[in-house]
């Protein structure tokens, strides 16, 4: 399959692309590096020495014989450039990653997050209509949130893929459907991928456009077999209070000793997936797209469900690293109980990496070796969900250095492990 990989540079888009590419599909990367200008912007670098696209693109075809393209587009302000791509390459099929994907950066301050609303909602709605004006018949795998749902309505009752069944009573009588599960977002990011959701209904519905949603959970990990092969394929692994995801940072912490950063009482209970099996599930995604005419497919890409406290209180334990409970930044329930089914990828064969085999190996080959590259004044999170008078004096100051500029040129359900 002629395959376009939107996002193609970042954490889960580069090893996505690599997997794919070594399956034998021919694979083009779009990207404005917009991720690689918040890190500068952030002044941060990821945990591990990522090097450049041209860098990345080299070695692959190197040492694989296989080459991967790559166009430098950003697709939520040149429509145009998109229309060319798409008309250029004809994919088979897109997979959009494109977006900002940090919840505490787009509540960071009033820039970012209308940089958020703006990019992400662009993105989506300029490939939706790029691939009609241009009639390409591309399927669409885009990577949305378990965020969307919020996390747990009915106590333990788990969350389905997607759909809700509803009875509505009528005067003809009670009649059954399916409805997009109530949204419920707990960010502006998480709040745009909401928006996502009834951009692809639209445009499969009116468009016949093939959808699949793939309401992913937090990744953690780092590496995948191709981007191990060498070290200039590395995958990037951020830890800082904005990027940093719960998982990776409490790993990246015990490797430096620094005290675990539990928000509040660590009673939030969150979907995760390795990487690895991220992209398994893209490849899985691709394999099996829906019919014209149908509804979007959604599936909830998560094979395990934890607590953050028992995460952390795991990685103490192993690690002898302490915890620290902290003031949450966030507006969030302070406990939840979650379960979520996952039955369709388990049943398209996905075999689950568990926390218990991948976490020493992460551990030890990924955090402990690039431990040096840890600047510690950049772990705490700062972005607060309402700001104080203060930290509102703070963002605005930071407003304009915040937001990357405009590219120069061109049914088994998973219980929580604790209750
Ligand atoms: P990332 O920030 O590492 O990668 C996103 C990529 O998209 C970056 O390379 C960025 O430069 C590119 N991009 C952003 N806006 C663009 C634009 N306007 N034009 C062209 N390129 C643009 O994020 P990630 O962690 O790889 O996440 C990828 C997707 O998966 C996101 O949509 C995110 O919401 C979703 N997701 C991620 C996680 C996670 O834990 N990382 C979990 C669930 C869902
Ligand atoms: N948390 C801590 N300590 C930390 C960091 C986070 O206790 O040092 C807590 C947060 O308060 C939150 C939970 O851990 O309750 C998860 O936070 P996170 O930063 O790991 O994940 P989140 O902000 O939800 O976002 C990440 C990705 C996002 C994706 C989402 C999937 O950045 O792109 O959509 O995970 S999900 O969480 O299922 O919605």
């Amino acid at each position: 399959m002629k395959i376009l990989v939107l996002g193609g540079d970042g954490f889960c888009g580069w090893p996505t692309s690599l997997h794919l590419s070594d399956k034998g599909h021919d694979i083009v990367i779009v990207d404005n590096l917009s991720r690689r200008q918040i890190d500068v912007l952030l002044e941060v670098q990821p945990l591990t020495p990522i090097t450049s696209i041209s860098e990345r693109l080299i070695t692959w075809q190197e040492l694989t014989g296989k080459k991967i393209g790559f166009e430098f587009l950003d697709i939520a302000n040149d429509y145009s450039g998109l229309l060319t791509v798409l008309k250029k390459h004809k994919p088979d099929a897109v997979v959009h990653f494109a977006e900002q994907r940090s919840a505490p950066y787009s509540m960071k301050s009033p820039t970012t997050k209308r940089y958020t609303v703006d990019n992400n909602v662009k993105v989506t709605h300029n490939l939706l209509c790029a691939l009609v004006e241009a009639g390409i018949d591309a399927h669409v795998v885009h990577l949305g949130t378990m965020g969307v749902y919020g996390y747990g309505w009915f106590g333990t009752a788990p969350i389905p893929e997607g759909y809700l069944s509803i009875k509505v009573d009528t005067p003809e009588g009670e009649i059954a459907r399916e409805v997009l599960h109530p949204a419920n977002p707990g960010s502006v990011y998480h709040m745009t991928k909401t928006l996502d959701q009834l951009m692809l209904a639209f445009y499969a519905k009116n468009d016949g456009i093939r959808v699949t949603d793939l309401h992913q959970g937090i990744v953690w990990g780092t590496q995948t077999p191709q981007t191990s092969l060498d070290e200039r394929l590395i995958n990037r692994f951020d830890y800082d209070g904005d990027y940093g995801t719960v998982l990776n940072r409490f790993l990246m912490q015990a490797a430096i000793g620094y005290p675990l950063t539990v928000h509040g009482t660590g009673g939030q209970t969150r979907a995760f997936i390795h990487i690895r099996d991220t992209v398994r599930c893209i490849e899985l995604a691709l394999a099996n797209p829906p019919k014209h005419g149908e509804r979007p497919a959604i599936f909830n890409q998560v094979t395990e469900v934890f607590r953050v406290r028992e995460l952390a209180k795991l990685i103490s334990k192993v690690t002898g690293v302490p915890i620290s409970n902290l003031p949450n930044p966030r507006i969030e329930a302070a406990e939840n109980d979650l379960a979520v089914n996952n039955q369709q990828f388990l049943a398209l064969g996905l075999n689950p990496t568990t926390l218990s085999q991948g976490l020493l190996a992460e551990v030890q080959e990924i955090t402990t070796k690039y431990a040096y590259r840890v600047d510690r004044s950049k772990i705490p999170a700062r972005s607060q969900w309402r700001p104080t008078s203060s930290s509102t004096q703070v963002s605005s100051k930071k407003t304009k250095a915040a937001k990357p500029s405009k590219p120069r040129s061109k049914s088994k359900k998973i219980s929580s492990i604790s209750k």
